[in-house]
């Protein structure tokens, strides 16, 4: 039973985080390497290009990879201690298993192998096939996402497989799916360069994808004209000719009077519109009453800011808008993209040179996992697990009969859901954190103390693994080969530099030694991660991610070739639509109307501040890797509560005070930071720690009925300082640190 262990700090101890973790005198990153490994980083979907020294079958080091094209050897905090994990005292060396009372014993690679499969076998003779569920992550390379989908169907034949991009990409992703047909940036970074006007909405670049930040300022050198769309002056706003600092929730308001603006204006591209697209006329009709009055009124930006927005926009002849999780992790997240999307169509700027149009993908292989099957919904090549001639021939790859595909399942949250109502009793996790991650984690720790069997395969014990069963040494992102796709569709290979430490294993060796006790190991015969790619290749030929021309040794040669890349003398794309055939059913781009909707929670008397969450520089995600590197840890130790003074001198809060934020799901106490860089009615906490940190006890579990994202930027909470003064001290803020 995943019950908490009986002491969590003596979990600690063993497993760590020991977060002060700094390479000593004598550490062997300082002798000559044995090998210098070109690779990539293993954190965000920038995926930088980085060489790593390895010395004894250990990765001691990095030099910068300068001819990478994309960063050109730059690297950002997190990149150049990121080489610290493959030797961390905190790594997982061997499995283990919950003993009552006791913790966490170590256990034998037999014993644990097949009692995760009697575990299986049991909780799906006695409640069926889809009590057992999987959650993985988009961390892990193209091959290792196509291998857990394809084991989730037919290992596990479970309905229930979702991934931690459901937390991510996927309001994009259904945006752009609906709008173009197609998931993925429309342009390199390249061609940001030389675009006139940039749009940045919801993204905090210098922090989050710093080595982008190049891209943008080379832009301004350029004379480009920044936006920036954030309720916070993050440094990437500090230096835009015009920030709209939003209140969280506005955006489609925002977008839809910056709409109707370009049509008052005309400033329109009509032979576009006309040629390319559909619905541009259901869509201007349900702006036609967004003025600025009233937009001033919904998005807390003054009509001047909102204006001179448009009349930027709708006047350049070259132009990049760019989103990330800012716009997206709304309940109406895949609203504010296709309202995006409707002011790029309507100025017909896309897939043209300096002309794009995109969403910044998060983690390491974000647009790589996203396509290839390991979505509730998906199978590979961006598939549809719905569609019959999409299941026949992904049957056929397979070599299983069509009818024992399982269907759509259900995404992360209602997982974790269905778990609380006692219907899924038995779940392996690969590469996800969901106690850190999924909002209202007091619900979701409920959901895992209820969970009959609990396997959770990682290379660090994180704080959702402390509640399993069973925990598997997984590998390091530089501990087997692959390939990852980056946030620009470009396809780039992951060299393995080292072997898994201890009894640690290679994720792929894991799932595929499953495979084989659960009686498919036929359907599961990889040597190595060539042959799943060749036989992802195949199975995304036709698909609208389409891989099958990109090998192995096209990408070596050409550092990176992008999809779709449909055969094997294809170039592959790095530009899409310049045929301007657009990959929906009628081959046009499409509009689609966006009637404004008010967010999940809005203020109230009782709860009257703004809660939104988000990232700082020097941490990643759940923290469950960041959070035990030392000077990662030094720059940025703890969460802190972003307060506008105005708003702090209502309640008496000074600098480092102890302030409780409470909100409908639960209260949490963090410093107060003083910046003048928030809007006035809204606070800010980052989210990359657990427990009693965690950002997540506060969020609301609201979901986009579309891509189910929760609303992680958006809930009301009220503000009780504690009287206490914060033991840490703040030394500076992540804006002041970059
Ligand atoms: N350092 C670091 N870098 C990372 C990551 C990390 O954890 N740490 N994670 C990676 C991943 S997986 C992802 S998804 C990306 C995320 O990258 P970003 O989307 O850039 O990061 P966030 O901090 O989640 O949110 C961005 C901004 O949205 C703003 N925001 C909040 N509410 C709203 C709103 O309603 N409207 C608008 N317009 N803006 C709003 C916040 O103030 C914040 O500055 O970063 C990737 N890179
Ligand atoms: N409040 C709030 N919550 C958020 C967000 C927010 O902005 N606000 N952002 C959301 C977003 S955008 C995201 S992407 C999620 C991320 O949330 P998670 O995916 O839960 O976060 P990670 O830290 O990536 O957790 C991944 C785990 O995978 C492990 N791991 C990494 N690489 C590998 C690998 O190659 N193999 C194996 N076996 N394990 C690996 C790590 O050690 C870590 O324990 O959080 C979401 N949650
Ligand atoms: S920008 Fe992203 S990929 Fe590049 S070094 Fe930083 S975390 Fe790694
Ligand atoms: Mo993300």
């Amino acid at each position: 039973m995943a019950k908490l262990p009986s002491s969590v700090d003596s979990i600690i101890d063993q497993f760590g985080p020991h977060k002060g973790y700094t390479p000593k005198e004598g550490f062997p990153g300082v002798h000559e390497p044995d090998k210098l490994v070109k690779t990539h980083c293993c954190f965000c979907g920038m995926q930088c290009g980085i060489q790593l020294k390895v010395k004894d079958n250990k990765v001691t080091g990095f030099e910068p990879w300068m001819e990478f094209p994309f960063n050109e050897g730059r690297l950002c905090p997190k990149g150049v201690q990121r080489y610290l994990q493959n030797n961390h005292p905190d790594r997982l060396l061997a499995p283990y298993k919950r003993v009552e009372g006791k913790g966490f014993e170590r256990t034998s690679w037999e014993e644990a192998m097949s009692k995760t499969v009697s575990e299986i076998q049991r909780i799906q003779n006695s409640h069926g096939r889809d009590a057992f569920a999987m959650l993985s992550g988009v961390s892990l390379t193209n091959e290792k996402s196509y291998m857990v989908g394809k084991f989730a169907r037919v290992a596990l034949k479970t309905a229930n497989l979702d991934y931690n991009g459901r937390l991510c990409m996927v309001s994009a992703g259904a945006g752009n799916k609906k709008a173009f047909g197609l998931d993925r940036i429309s342009n390199t970074w390249e061609d940001l360069k030389h675009a006139e006007v940039i749009i940045i909405a919801g993204t905090n670049v210098s922090e989050t994808f710093p080595t982008l930040t190049h891209y943008i300022w080379q832009a301004r050198d350029n004379g480009a004209k920044l936006i920036v769309i954030d309720p916070r002056v993050t440094p990437i706003a500090r230096t835009a000719d015009l920030h709209l600092p939003v209140r969280p929730g506005g955006d489609s308001a925002l977008f839809g009077a910056m709409l109707k603006i370009l049509v008052d204006n005309d400033w329109l591209d009509h032979d576009f519109i006309d040629n390319y697209t559909s619905g541009f006329q259901e869509s201007i009709d349900a702006v036609k009453d967004y003025d600025l009055a009233w937009a001033e009124e919904k998005t807390g930006i003054s009509a001047a800011k909102i204006q001179q927005a448009a009349e930027w926009w709708g006047k350049a002849k070259t132009s990049f808008l760019l989103h990330a999780r800012g716009i997206e992790h709304h309940s109406k997240g895949v609203d504010n993209v296709l309202s995006c999307i409707n002011l790029v169509l309507a100025t017909g700027r896309i897939g043209r040179p300096y002309c794009g149009y995109g969403t910044i993908t998060g983690q390491g292989n974000g647009q790589g996992g996203r396509e290839h099957g390991h979505k509730c919904d998906q199978l590979p090549g961006n598939r549809d697990i719905t569609n019959p001639e999409h299941r026949k021939y992904i049957s056929e790859v397979w070599g299983i009969d069509e009818k024992e595909m399982p269907g759509k399942g259900l995404s992360a949250y209602e997982i974790i859901e269905a778990i609380h109502r006692g219907e899924i009793k038995g779940l392996i996790t690969i590469c996800f954190n969901p106690l850190v991650s999924l909002p209202n984690n007091n619900f979701v720790r409920e959901a895992f103390e209820k969970l009959e069997y609990y396997v959770a395969i990682d290379f660090f014990l994180n704080e959702t693994a402390r509640h399993a069963d069973l925990i598997l040494p997984g590998s390091l992102h530089e501990e087997e080969e692959g390939t990852v796709t980056t946030a620009e569709g470009r396809v780039v290979k992951i060299n393995q530099a080292v072997t898994p430490p201890g009894e640690a294993r290679k994720d792929s060796d894991i799932l595929i030694e499953l495979a084989q006790r659960l009686g498919v190991g036929d359907k599961f015969a990889y040597k190595k991660a060539e042959d799943t790619f060749n036989e992802l290749r195949v199975a995304s030929k036709g698909g609208t991610a389409d891989y099958f021309g990109i090998t192995y040794e096209k990408i070596e040669k050409n550092m990176g070739v992008f999809w779709p890349c449909p055969s094997e003398d294809h170039p592959g794309t790095p530009r899409l639509w310049e045929d301007k055939k657009f990959k929906t059913p009628d081959g046009k781009a499409h509009f689609n109307p966006v009637p404004y909707r008010e967010p999940s929670e809005v203020v109230d008397k009782e709860y009257p501040v703004v809660m939104t969450t988000g990232r700082v520089v020097s941490q990643y995600l759940s923290g469950s890797q960041t959070r035990r590197i030392g000077k990662l840890v030094d720059q940025y130790p703890e969460p802190l509560l972003e307060i506008h003074p105005k708003l702090a001198y209502q309640y008496g809060i000074k600098d480092g005070d102890e302030v409780m934020v409470k909100t409908r799901r639960g209260e949490a106490v963090f410093p107060a930071q003083l910046v003048e860089t928030i809007r006035e009615d809204t606070v800010f906490i980052p989210y990359h720690w657990g427990g009693k940190q965690s950002a997540n006890q506060l969020t609301i579990g609201t979901l986009d009925p579309v891509s189910k994202i929760p609303e992680f930027k958006v809930c009301a909470c009220k503000l009780v300082p504690t009287g206490k003064i914060a033991s840490i001290k703040i030394k500076e803020s992540a804006f002041q640190s970059f």
